[in-house]
């Protein structure tokens, strides 16, 4: 195994012995050789003679003075430099130098095409120069950057523009100045040849904004929607919490080149390209629900994350967590809720759950890290956004308000923790919410089990609930949680429900004047985090799912009613057709086809079957073969006994042209499900009605639905719409993104010839992420068949892969590890193979951080 990696400890945490308060900083822009300047203004806050221990990582050292005077480092390393016997107060000046054309790992400063950006957080400012490098150092940032004037016309930084000039050299400069304290790792700087699309936006209070959104050359038109999605964040966070934008310009820059979503620089935010650029022909309803959400996620961050922002690391689920939880509301309000509620119950059935059942199983405020990237994970962003969401749902709408007004109040310029979060809810509401906290350090997905006793005499219901935390790989004893679990009782007359507190291991709950036994719905609007045990008849779900008042219990009494034929199905080897057991399915989907939901949002996520993953996730040990088959074998049941229904509603689809309101997308959502179900019939017309759908499409869903549903059924169709799909979009990148996922989450056995040919595509590199995730993501994510193959070769080619992928860019091939990591869930063929590659993986001598830590606490498990 390759060097040891030290963890960090949150109970580790102290103040810095010295802060810095202003920094000026030159950067003189060349590809290989770009000049770092930095001169800060130090301030010790601990003891006389503590030491100064700047971080750096990948840096050239060219001169060091203190007050103007060389100075000589008491230790140099590769992560640090020590600087002892300093006065009080002094002026810092370092000089470095840096290959940003060379940096594939897109941490620091680097080289997107041609493109010069940075990406500082969480430690990447470290690989700009030697700095106090942790988010509770808040200094004001005067920043000059210089560079070649024809090649980057756009020199761009944080705050506002102060000054400019040209040099006779052909190159030209700028000074950027911000005006708010902040940690080095909202720094941002850019530098390229755009096309800018500019806006204005009034705040409430009358301050001018001017907006400024900056593409590649030529993209122009699809930057609208993402200018439009700003404005209505910036109003939207106006109108709910009352926050104003505070700098007179906001930025936001596409590139290429990006490890994940966006970043939420001060004033200047990096996106990935991806979450930026639409327009109906090139992206679909989700990539344009996506941009506006995450355009606002990062909009929302200038207050949760940057006004107020976290001590040290441990805490990023205070600003993440409270992030999402605040975009999340935000795409409600702009689209359908149901949808919104139900794609977040996915992320956390399907990935976070999987996560607590794994060896990265960590608390919303992790205890120990060993690299900071491995921990911007489900749990943290999203399990935390679910944990601020029962907040509010403790405190109403109007306490959580009042408990956000006063954490502005209380922490506005600075770095905080999730305790003084929590601190200040409790204090604006008067409550005690120290139970509460355990959802802060304590991991593991909870599981509820509901018993229910009906007495028909007394009209009369009792609800025993009972909870329990089974243990995890970091921690192994559990306490009981406070977890508000909303159930709605559905019975022939009506329905009605109640939000209960559970708090201990197990509490009963009675309920009067029920009159008949009612269909007992538990989770209402998902409102926590939490497995359900509940044993509960086919009748009842589809009478929660036809009558229910809770959208998110009708989907997921579909759900449920859906994974229970499947798992019966899966287990039953023998059986190899779901005649006798899809009845109540038969039933549940005439009845939905006749009278549907008003939302054809929900009606479409309503006939959906669960994901291999959300099925695996209800299972201690995974049946690959069995759910595969099982779940094949239902959806073409399915689809042969309503395929005239399916052809219907395919054939009256709306033909206006593409707009992306909400109405037309969740239209095309239960387009998209009919194809699937049609691509499935084997009816002989169905794929010349297919195709002429794909002929008259005006719009990238409407396109893709018809490749996706010809994929999965693995009909002859896919493949030459494929190869015209790619005749047209080749040069987009964007688009060939698709055509890359299509072609990798095709459900096949032997992948190796197939990803070896999209590899040789003139639009793949390894050294962009977007490739990357484009092909390996859907194939050990998204495509089990192939990657679950009983011999472990599906195994093998992704660990082949990933031992090139780490030293280029170690984040994102600790991104993709994360199926291996599962193997303790698989049968002993399959987990004898995953551990191999684990193995293999944790022999290189030169493994990264990112997967030494994931990998050895996989094999340790
Ligand atoms: N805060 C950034 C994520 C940074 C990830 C560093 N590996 C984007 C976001 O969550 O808004
Ligand atoms: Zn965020």
């Amino acid at each position: 195994m390759s060097q040891p990696h030290q963890s960090m400890r949150l109970a580790d945490y102290r103040p810095p012995a010295y802060t810095i308060t202003d920094v000026d900083l030159t950067f003189e822009l060349e590809d290989h050789q770009t000049r770092v300047t930095a001169v800060s203004q130090v301030v010790r806050q601990g003891e006389t003679q503590a030491v100064l221990e700047l971080d750096g990582e990948h840096l050239t050292l060219l001169a060091l003075t203190v007050d103007g005077e060389d100075k000589t480092p008491e230790q140099q390393t590769d992560t640090a430099l020590v600087l002892t016997d300093l006065p009080e107060q002094f002026e810092l000046k370092v000089v470095t130098e840096i290959d940003p054309a060379n940096n594939t790992a897109l941490e620091g400063l680097y080289k997107s095409d041609g493109t010069f950006c940075t990406q500082c957080e969480a430690q990447g400012f470290r690989r700009i120069t030697y700095f106090l490098d942790r988010p509770d150092v808040m200094a004001k940032y005067s920043v000059k950057v210089i560079a070649d004037k024809h090649k980057y016309p756009s020199l761009l930084s944080n705050g506002n523009l102060v000054e400019r000039g040209d040099l006779d050299d052909g190159r030209h400069w700028v000074r950027w100045q911000d005006p708010f304290a902040k940690p080095c790792y909202l720094f941002a700087l850019v530098a390229g040849d755009f096309d800018c699309l500019t806006d204005r936006y009034t705040t409430g209070s009358g301050r001018e904004v001017a907006l400024e959104l900056y593409v590649d050359k030529g993209n122009r038109h699809r930057g609208y929607h993402a200018l439009a999605s700003l404005k209505k964040a910036m109003q939207w966070d106006e109108q709910v919490y009352g926050l104003e934008y505070d700098l007179g310009v906001y930025m936001v820059v596409a590139v290429d080149f990006f490890n994940m979503g966006a970043m939420e620089n001060k004033g200047l935010n990096i996106f990935n390209a991806k979450f930026v650029l639409a327009d109906a022909e090139s992206a679909t309803d989700d990539d344009y629900f996506n941009i506006e959400s995450v355009i606002a996620h990062e909009y929302f961050h200038n207050w949760t994350g940057n006004r107020v922002t976290c001590r040290d690391w441990f805490q990023l689920s205070l600003k993440e967590g409270l992030t999402v939880f605040r975009d999340q509301q935000f795409s409600a309000d702009m689209a359908s809720p149901a949808l919104v509620r139900i794609k977040q119950a996915r992320v956390i059935r399907e990935h976070q759950f999987a996560e607590d059942a794994g060896p990265m199983a960590h608390p919303i405020r992790p205890e120990e890290v060993m690299e900071m990237n491995n921990f911007y994970s489900v749990t943290v962003y999203d399990k935390g956004a679910e944990v601020i969401r029962m907040l509010q749902r403790l405190l109403g709408q109007g306490g959580f308000r009042k408990g956000m007004d006063l954490y502005f109040e209380r922490h506005d310029g600075q770095a905080v923790t999730c305790d003084d979060f929590v601190q200040a809810m409790a204090d604006a509401n008067g409550v005690d919410l120290e139970q509460f906290k355990r959802w802060y350090s304590q991991s593991g997905t909870p599981q509820v089990t509901v018993q229910s006793e009906y007495d028909a005499k007394h009209q009369q219901l009792i609800l025993t609930l009972s909870q329990h935390t089974p243990p995890t790989q970091d921690q192994a004893d559990k306490q009981p949680l406070p977890i508000p679990f909303g159930v709605e009782l559905v019975d022939e007359h009506g329905s009605r429900s109640e939000v209960l507190s559970l708090s201990e291991s197990e509490q009963r709950f009675c309920f009067d004047h029920v009159a008949s036994n009612p269909a007992i719905a538990c989770l209402t609007g998902f409102s926590a985090p939490v497995k359900v045990k509940q044993t509960i008849a086919d009748s009842d779900l589809i009478r929660i799912a036809l009558k229910g008042q809770d959208d998110f219990v009708r989907w997921d009494a579909c759900q449920t009613l859906f994974s229970q034929h499947i798992h019966q199905l899966a287990e039953d080897s023998s059986r190899n057709s779901s005649e006798q057991v899809s009845e109540a399915l038969s039933e549940l989907i005439a009845e939905l086809l006749k009278s549907p939901p008003e939302d054809a949002a929900l009606l479409a996520e309503m006939l959906m079957l669960p994901s291999f993953d959300t099925l695996s996730q209800q299972q201690d040990i995974v049946n690959v073969d069995g759910l595969l088959r099982a779940r094949k074998l239902i959806v073409t049941r399915l689809a042969q006994e309503f395929a005239t229904q399916w052809q219907q509603l395919v054939d009256e689809r709306p033909k206006q042209d593409y707009a992306y309101t909400a109405e037309q997308a969740n239209w095309r959502r239960l387009l998209d499900r009919a194809m699937f179900y049609l691509a499935h019939s084997e009816l002989p017309e169905a794929e010349t009605q297919l195709q002429q759908v794909y002929q008259d499409s005006d719009n990238m869903t409407q396109t893709l639905g018809v490749l996706t549903g010809c994929q999965q059924a693995n009909l002859s169709l896919f493949d030459s719409l494929m190869s015209d799909f790619e005749q047209l979009w080749r040069k987009d990148s964007l688009v060939m993104d698709k055509w890359f996922s299509l072609h990798a989450s095709r459900p096949q056995d032997d992948m190796a010839g197939q990803l070896e040919s999209l590899m040789e595509h003139p639009m793949y590199s390894i050294n962009n992420p977007n490739k990357v995730r484009a092909i390996w993501g859907p194939f050990a994510m998204r495509n089990p068949q192939a990657f679950h193959q009983a011999d472990g070769r599906g195994y093998r080619l992704l660990t082949d892969y990933l031992l090139n992928l780490d030293s280029v860019n170690p984040q994102v091939a600790s991104r993709l590890v994360t199926p291996l990591l599962a193997f303790k869930r698989f049968d002993l063929g399959r987990q004898q193979h995953m551990r191999q590659q684990l193995e293999r993986l944790a022999e290189q001598a030169t493994l990264s951080r990112d997967l030494y830590e994931k990998v050895t606490r996989a094999l340790k498990g």
